[in-house]
């Protein structure tokens, strides 16, 4: 395979350029997103054509003019200091479009968020450190409605960290040069990591890299913005001296922010952004979080259902959204018919939907069956307002009004059953909307009429009361 490597790489590069050079600009092409790598199993690497398109994409993002032809002046740029983060993250890239911002495709839940600095580089003042990431997040914060707190405790939402080499993520840095710092969208947590191989300046300093500049690039990230192609936003992949020194949102970063998490005060103007799928309808689940049902699937993907439409939530170290959302249930579970009563999922990842008199089977989106519950659940009643897996014993209870019913492994209700609500203290009373298991299963949240609760599956308690769900 190597061999085979080293002969196309000859092939599709123009002869002008020596070897070093071309395997370095595949090498490059593929760590950024532009040439898919080699098929493991055959070796087989991409077209000519699929290397000259990866060319024209990559000098069309660094503002070159777009020849598809390897020169001096895309190598230099290859060259130059950079984001570690992937250019072709999340959106449709490169389609003929205006220069212009891209989602990644993941947001914060949360519009008030938590930060803190792990450690710091031996080449600043702690104090200039934590006062310039300040103002890298007020950047962002003094345009879109977001907050952020700081907070001494390494289970804040956004981590900043400073790291040489190897640093237990996956992404190693490279000494001096090269990847200045990389950071995590919402979905994957959206800590930031500084190279503290780099030169870290503030201020005027003339020789080094700029890292208020820096941080603000990065927290773009961990808000979830991919690169932008507009070679002057702050979303830029390629570090240039001129623009770091500017401090201040490009409006391109503005109108990516704010199509994300709104505007503060001050609105930069709408345009589309590119982002996963359109949301269909015009339901805000976080102003009116009165829900039908929710459940986490197979695939570990969260949705909460309120009508006909349904939202995609992510549990990570807080609640997130998706992008694009909300979509028609009907659009993603063909045969649901409209709005649920109750979904739940059960431990081999069978996802059931309740509605009147019927239920439908998935394995995710993959239709199993449908029937009526009767049927099935034999002693379960219709209309039923909830159903769920509890921790506290691995069994599943279906609630309807204010009674309770267990459900066994042939899915008959057990004998016994109903129960009567007031068992489940501190929850309201015949008033239970939905249900779930969440938080490593050892906590039930109860949701009712836009509330949630907390139920401690170890304790037998509410922990959390009535607090809103937003
Ligand atoms: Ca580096
Ligand atoms: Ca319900
Ligand atoms: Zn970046
Ligand atoms: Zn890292």
């Amino acid at each position: 395979m190597a061999l085979y490597l080293i002969v196309l790489v000859y092939c599709v590069l123009p002869s002008t350029l020596c070897y070093d050079n071309a395997f370095e600009a595949m090498d490059y092409l593929m760590r950024y997103g532009y040439l898919a790598p080699p098929d493991p199993h055959t070796g087989n690497l991409a077209s000519y054509a699929d290397y000259e398109k990866a060319i024209v994409d990559f000098q069309s993002m660094a503002g070159l003019e777009a020849t598809g032809v390897m020169n001096n002046s895309t190598l230099e740029m290859m060259n130059r200091p950079r984001c570690g983060v992937s250019d072709k993250m999340g959106t449709n890239r490169f389609s003929h479009r205006k220069r212009r911002y891209a989602l990644q495709g993941s947001k914060w839940f949360s519009q008030n968020l938590t930060y803190h600095i792990a450690n710091y580089t031996h080449r600043l003042q702690k104090d200039t450190i934590e006062e310039h990431i300040h103002i890298a997040i007020q950047m962002w914060t003094e345009f879109a409605n977001i907050t952020f707190s700081k907070v001494n405790s390494t289970t804040a939402d956004i981590v900043f960290v400073f790291a040489n080499r190897t640093h237990n993520d996956g992404y190693p840095f490279d000494g001096e040069g090269g990847v200045l710092a990389h950071a995590f969208f919402p979905e994957r947590g959206g800590d930031v990591h500084f190279d503290d191989s780099e030169k870290w300046i503030v201020g005027t300093a003339s020789q080094g890299i700029d890292l208020l500049f820096t941080a603000a690039h990065e927290l773009g990230h961990s808000l979830g913005l991919s690169h932008s192609d507009n070679i002057n936003s702050i979303m830029a992949p390629i570090y240039r001296a001129s623009i770091s020194r500017q401090h201040q949102l490009h409006p391109d970063d503005m109108r990516a922010i704010q199509s994300l998490y709104g505007s503060r005060g001050f609105d930069i103007g709408t345009t589309t952004p590119y982002e996963h799928g359109t949301s269909e309808g015009h339901y805000d689940i976080c102003m009116d979080p009165v829900i039908d049902g929710v459940t986490t699937t197979q695939d570990l993907s969260t949705y909460f259902y309120k009508g006909d439409f349904y939202w995609r939530f992510v549990i990570g170290k807080r609640l997130w959204q998706m992008v694009g959302y909300p979509k028609r249930i009907d659009s993603s579970w063909n045969e649901v018919e409209g709005a649920i009563d109750s979904v739940y999922t059960t431990h081999n990842g069978s996802t059931f939907f309740f509605k009147g008199d019927r239920y439908w089977e998935y394995v995710n989106r993959r239709f199993i069956a449908n029937g009526s519950i009767a049927d099935k659940f034999v002693g379960l009643p219709s209309n039923i307002d909830a159903i769920f897996t509890w921790s506290g014993n691995g069994k599943t209870y279906a609630i309807k009004g204010s009674r309770y019913y267990m459900i066994q492994e042939n899915w008959h209700v057990a004998a016994g059953y109903p129960k009567d609500m007031s068992i489940w203290q501190g929850l309201p009373y015949a008033r239970i909307d939905a249900a779930i298991g969440f938080g490593g299963n050892t906590r039930t949240y109860f949701f009712s009429g836009g509330d949630y609760y907390r139920f401690n599956d170890r304790l037998l308690q509410v922990t959390f009361g009535s607090a809103k769900f937003t």
